[in-house]
């Protein structure tokens, strides 16, 4: 049998519109996310949040050396889920990335996601979120390292483009890694 969850990769303030990491149309992610929130919820199926949750010193920030400006401090505002994003209370949080040292763009680099979902039997996940272009590239990826089928949401899923094109190339090489492609209508 198979047995689906939903991954929804770091849909947090500071990647959304005002944030300090804003990803260029970023809120557009949530309409669809929160459809299948509701969907998995009434379905009863499992519902993995992940989230960026770096110390105030994180070696990514710029002042750190880092590519990024500051971002996702655990415990700050920006860190915090989008306000329109649904509530599900039943689903699993996955910090990401919470050591100074190095960076995780992947959900399941230095986590316990593999384990929880091979714990619950899941065989197949359903990932969305930001940024198309960093952690939901490297999230499906190593989704499929972990043997799941893994299928990315293209309608809900933004990227950064630092150089233009980054986000086409991301749904090119999670294509070559074995991911599917898919919109997220076909599963609400
Ligand atoms: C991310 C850049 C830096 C992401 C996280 O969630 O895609 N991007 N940290
Ligand atoms: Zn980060």
């Amino acid at each position: 049998m198979n047995k689906t969850a939903l991954i929804v990769v770091d849909a947090q303030r500071d990647f959304c519109a005002g944030g300090s990491l804003a990803v260029p149309d970023g809120d557009a992610v949530i309409p669809p996310i929160n459809a299948l929130i509701k969907k998995f919820q009434a379905d009863g199926k499992l519902i993995f949040l992940t989230r960026d949750w770096h110390p105030a010193d994180h070696s990514s920030f710029a002042d750190q050396g880092g590519l990024w400006p500051p971002h996702c401090v655990a415990g700050a505002t920006g860190a915090a889920f989008h306000p329109d994003l649904l509530a599900c209370p039943e689903a699993t949080v996955v910090s990401k990335a919470t050591e100074r040292e190095g960076d995780a763009y992947s959900g399941f680099d230095g986590t316990l996601l593999r384990a929880q979902l091979l714990a619950a039997e899941v065989t197949d996940v359903l990932i969305c979120g930001l940024a198309s272009d960093y952690c939901v590239k490297a999230t499906a990826i190593d989704a499929v390292k972990a043997g799941l089928a893994t299928t990315v949401l293209t309608d809900a899923i933004r990227g950064v483009d630092v150089q233009p094109g980054d986000s086409q190339l991301a749904l090119d090489e999670m294509k070559a890694a074995g991911v599917k492609l898919a919109l997220s209508d076909s599963f609400i």
